[in-house]
Formats: C-alpha cells, sequence, structure tokens
C-alpha cells in the first residue's frame, strides 16, 4: 500500500499537534510507536547520526535519504527540517520537487545564512534579508505539486539576538509570502519570550514551537497560549545516547551482560520493529520452496495434571509437553524432528504453566488464556493467525521419527492424519479410550499388500466409534494444506456463531477435541485423509509409555 503524504497540520483539527524528532527508519518508527502525530527529520539528529556537526555539513541528498527512509517507515507524516534550503531559491525548487516525490509532507526551512550553524550553537548566527527569504517561500509554493505539501517558514531572529519586534516583523512577511506555519525559534531558558510572541502573533499562520531550553511549559500551556504544534526536537536521541552509553559501560564493568538484560529491549522487539512478523506472514504466502513451507503448531496448553494418574507425580507440575526423556523434553524432541523434515517455523501454544514453554530457544509461542476451561479446538484457534499454508498440527505428548512426519507431508490432501492399525495386536489398547476412526479401506492385518501405505479416507472418528467398527488409532498428528487452513478458519467462525452444544462428543465447540472436528469436516462433506503408520510413533500417556519410551531412546530408535 502506497502512502500519500497528509497535511500534519489538519491532523488534529481541534487540538495541539505534537511532533517528536528521528533520524532513521527505526526512531521514526519509535515515534509512531509512542503516539507522536508526525515526524520531525531532525538536521541536528541526523548529523549526530553520522558523527558531524549540525552545520550544513551534510549534503540535500543525504539529508532527504534519511527523511525519506522514515517516510518509507511510518503512516505518520513526517516533517523534514531543511536548514536554509541548501543554497538560494533555485535549491529550494530542486528539494521541494525531491521531496515531495519522496512522499514527506512538509519542509521547513530557516531564515539563516548558508552554511547554518545549530541554533544553540553560541556565536555566529547571520540572519538572510527577508526579502531573500520571502523569495525562497515563493518559490517552494510555486513548485510543490499537491494541494496539502506544508511549507513551515522557521524564524531565527530570537536566536540571532535581533529581538521581539524584528521576530513578529519577520514571522509576518513570511506569513504574507504563503508559508503555511510558522516555526519561532527560541533558546530562552524560560518559556516567557515564546509566551510574549505567541500573544503578540497576528494569527496569519498557525505556530510551531521546539521547547528544548524552555522545557518547563507543557503542552498546555503552549496550546492554550495559542500554539498549534510542539516539537520535541532532539529527545529520543538523547535519551538513547545516555542509555546506550550506561549499559555498554555496565557490561565492561561487571564483565558480563546479565545485569542489563532486564533494562534492554528484548530481540524479539527488534524483530516486531523490523517487520519480521509481516515478513513471515509473506513468506508463507509467497515463497515457494521445493518441499513448501510447512509450519507446525503444537498443542501444549494443557495441565500435565490432567492426564494419566500414574503420570501425575513426573508432570504435575509442567505442560504435559515438558515432560523429560533422557534429558530433553518431549517438545524439544519434536520440534528436533520437526526441523530435521524441514519444518522450520514451529508454533507452540501454551497456556498451562506457559512460563516453561515461553522459555523455549527457536519457537514462537502463542496462548490459550482460557487453558483451564476449553480444549484442543480452543487451543488450535488460540493460532489462527499460523493456520496459513501447509500446516502441521501435532499433540505435545506425542514423539514421533522423521519417517512418519514426512509421510504426512508428503500427502498433498487437504486434511490429512496419521492412523495406525497396530492397536488391534495390542488387546489392551482395543479395550481402551483411544481415538478411533473407522476408515473407507478396512485395516488388514498381517496380509502382505503392495498398497499398504496408501491413504484412505476417515469415515468416522472419536472415542466412542465402536470397537468392533474401528479400524485405526489417531495418532495425534495431523496436517492441513493451504486450502484446508482456509476451510478450517471459516468452518471455526461458522461454528462459533451456531455454537452448536453438544458438538459431536464433546459438551461444547469449547471443549472440542480434534477428532470432533474432523468428525465435522467429514460430516461437512470434506474428505478427510488417513495416512497409515504402523510404527514411528509413541504417546506419553501413562507410566507404562514412559518407561517404554525411555528405554527405546536409550536404545537409539527413534531418532
Ligand atoms: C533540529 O532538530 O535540527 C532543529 C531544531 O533544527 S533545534 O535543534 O532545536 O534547533
Ligand atoms: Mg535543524
Amino acid at each position: 500500500m502506497k502512502r500519500r503524504s497528509r497535511n500534519p497540520l489538519v491532523l488534529n483539527s481541534n487540538g495541539v499537534i505534537r511532533l517528536a524528532a528521528a533520524h532513521n527508519a527505526l526512531t521514526a518508527k519509535l515515534v509512531e510507536r509512542a503516539g507522536f502525530d508526525a515526524v520531525w527529520a531532525s538536521g541536528l539528529e541526523i548529523s549526530t547520526s553520522h558523527g558531524v556537526p549540525d552545520a550544513n555539513i551534510l549534503t540535500m541528498t543525504e539529508f532527504l535519504n534519511a527523511a525519506a527512509e522514515m517516510a518509507d517507515s511510518v503512516s505518520i507524516p513526517v516533517v523534514a527540517d531543511c536548514d536554509t534550503g541548501f543554497g538560494n531559491s533555485n535549491n529550494i525548487i530542486h528539494l521541494v520537487r525531491k521531496y515531495e516525490a519522496a512522499r514527506i509532507a512538509a519542509i521547513c526551512i530557516e531564515d539563516k545564512l548558508f552554511p547554518k550553524v545549530n541554533s544553540f550553537v553560541p556565536g555566529r548566527q547571520e540572519l538572510a534579508p527577508i526579502a531573500e527569504f520571502v523569495g525562497k517561500i515563493l518559490a517552494a509554493k510555486n513548485t510543490q505539486e499537491t494541494d496539502d505539501f506544508v511549507v513551515i517558514a522557521r524564524v531565527e531572529a530570537l536566536i540571532a539576538g535581533w529581538g521581539m519586534e524584528e521576530a513578529l516583523r519577520r514571522a509576518h512577511a513570511y506569513a504574507t509570502a504563503g508559508a503555511d506555519a510558522i516555526f519561532i525559534h527560541s533558546k530562552s531558558t524560560e518559556p516567557a519570550q515564546i509566551l510574549e510572541f505567541a500573544e503578540r502573533w497576528d494569527g496569519s499562520a498557525p505556530l510551531v514551537v521546539a521547547p528544548t531550553t524552555y522545557c518547563s511549559v507543557t503542552v498546555d500551556e503552549l496550546e492554550r497560549a495559542g500554539v498549534k504544534v510542539v516539537m520535541y526536537t532532539n529527545h529520543g536521541m538523547r535519551a538513547a545516547v545516555r542509555a546506550i552509553g550506561d549499559v555498554l559501560g555496565e557490561i565492561l564493568r561487571n564483565g558480563g551482560s546479565r545485569t542489563v538484560e532486564d533494562k534492554i529491549a528484548p530481540v524479539s522487539e527488534l524483530f516486531q520493529l523490523q517487520g519480521m512478523v509481516e515478513l513471515k506472514k509473506a513468506e508463507k504466502e509467497y515463497l515457494r520452496t521445493e518441499n513448501g513451507a510447512t509450519t507446525a503448531i503444537v498443542l501444549a496448553a494443557g495441565a500435565g495434571g490432567q492426564c494419566d494418574e500414574s503420570l501425575r507425580a513426573l508432570v504435575g507440575d509442567r505442560p504435559r509437553g515438558m515432560l523429560d526423556v533422557h534429558g530433553r523434553t518431549v517438545l524439544q524432541r519434536q520440534v528436533e524432528t520437526l526441523r530435521s523434515v524441514g519444518v522450520e517455523d514451529v508454533v507452540v501454544v501454551a497456556g498451562y504453566r506457559r512460563a516453561k514453554i515461553e522459555d523455549m530457544q527457536d519457537v514462537r509461542v502463542v496462548v490459550n488464556e482460557d487453558y483451564d476451561t476449553t480444549h484442543i479446538v480452543s487451543s488450535l484457534m488460540a493460532a489462527e493467525d499460523h493456520l496459513r499454508g501447509d500446516v502441521l498440527v501435532s499433540y505435545s505428548d506425542v514423539l514421533y521419527d522423521k519417517q512418519t512426519v514426512q509421510r504426512l507431508l508428503d500427502c498433498q490432501d487437504d486434511f490429512a492424519i496419521l492412523v495406525d492399525g497396530s492397536f488391534h495386536d495390542d488387546h489392551r489398547l482395543c479395550a481402551k479410550r483411544i481415538d478411533r476412526a473407522k476408515a473407507e479401506r478396512p485395516y488388514r492385518r498381517l496380509l502382505r499388500r503392495l498398497d499398504s501405505s496408501a491413504p484412505t479416507p476417515v469415515t468416522a472418528i472419536g472415542k466412542d466409534v465402536e470397537q468392533d467398527e474401528t479400524d485405526y488409532e489417531f495418532v495425534g498428528v495431523s496436517k492441513f494444506s493451504a486450502r484446508g487452513c482456509e476451510v478450517l478458519r471459516d468452518l471455526y467462525s461458522d461454528l462459533r456463531r451456531s455454537r452448536p452444544k453438544p458438538f459431536h462428543e464433546a459438551p461444547s465447540l469449547e471443549r472440542a477435541s480434534l477428532t470432533d472436528l474432523f468428525q465435522e469436516l467429514i460430516d461437512r462433506g470434506h474428505r478427510v485423509t488417513g495416512v497409515e503408520v504402523n510404527s514411528g510413533w509413541a504417546e506419553v500417556h501413562t507410566f507404562d509409555d514412559y518407561r517404554r519410551i525411555c528405554a527405546l531412546l536409550s536404545a537409539g530408535e527413534m531418532g
């Protein structure tokens, strides 16, 4: 979306407009994030950021590049400090063309002689003749192509010590020449000088001020005095200089960075400011790789205490996925397996004792705040923003090997679920309340067959599927194509409206399991494909499961 420049003077038609300074995209974003109305692309800050004096050492192109970078990065208007215009009226014509084309909302030019020196530097502050500066304003106003481009004229008479009468005379001449606003600058340490100017000003153009030295004045007081725009022209940079210096000093003093960690922004905040979230979204939409970019969503919000009695002592204080298996949690092992088959983007839905999950490196965490009153479908939909492109969805208490996940990734159907028929061989499992699936092609035990791995549509799924109708057990891992995700999101918003009670085997949608969702998809005519495996995975539901997995993994299986 291309932004148009916007006249900053009409932003808050009734109230005062507040600007803060920036010198690059990052600081402009911080100005916007803090809630200021517009950005002041400060000559002082841009010069300082280049390590050179604010005395027209940099060229117009360098100031323009900095301001354009800001305008590209924020949606609020950018007001560019253009010093004296980098020359005479010819330079003004050139600069207006360039700045307007770069979608900079406003320029500010000051009535000093080129090359200027920052107004707070004692000594030489030479004023231009009024007529010459009026010529610059006329040149600027006659050059602009869009109606809402703003030209601010800055009066430096008070800075140069030429007195109040001269300041008013100049301001009046500039407003008459067509300046859209008058920036009356002062280096007095008291607001009296600016308040007197405002009191005597004829109101022929809105007033802009920068209370750097007379900082006791408030925005409200300035507004009451008739000021339209208040600019904080260097405060962000001064804050950064102090903070950076303090933190770097502390690291050297302490011989490490542990003590500064809580005082500085986390790296994730830098990613946010960079636009990494948007990049990841775009990547899902457009980046095509040979294997496709699959996101994994691991559902780990449930309380450890909800599991089988025999396991409770081990997971009572943590999410089930945080169960330790030979020094690595089940979740860590899942993430490693997923990465080994090229699934880089792993989103974990946390809830119960979420801090343990939030400490994990390299995964993105979303939270199901209602984890104690809701169930798996609600956790999945807490990650709705990530249900885009190909998505693999996994329970957090199941381990699988590479080949098993790869079989699911290879299935191109919109809804695919891993199923296993080998529970038929275990009479204890046969009687248990496992997730059962009936399929179009029945499970055929011990038959040597060529088509053993051909996927088959599931016709019924849930814990209540009759024992003698059950062909397979649902492994707890499923995959949705990009279209499947779209269907799922629409289905969910539809269900949220109709609030079915019960919802298949669940008392409500909020308490629904994935199997209820798959049954709903089947009932609505969607094909849910069972991808058959008969080894390569294990769930951790009971202490016996846990013991078996520990033994298996120490024997080096399920790498
Ligand atoms: C700037 O920010 O570069 C200005 C305002 O011109 S001031 O430094 O306050 O003079
Ligand atoms: Mg300046």
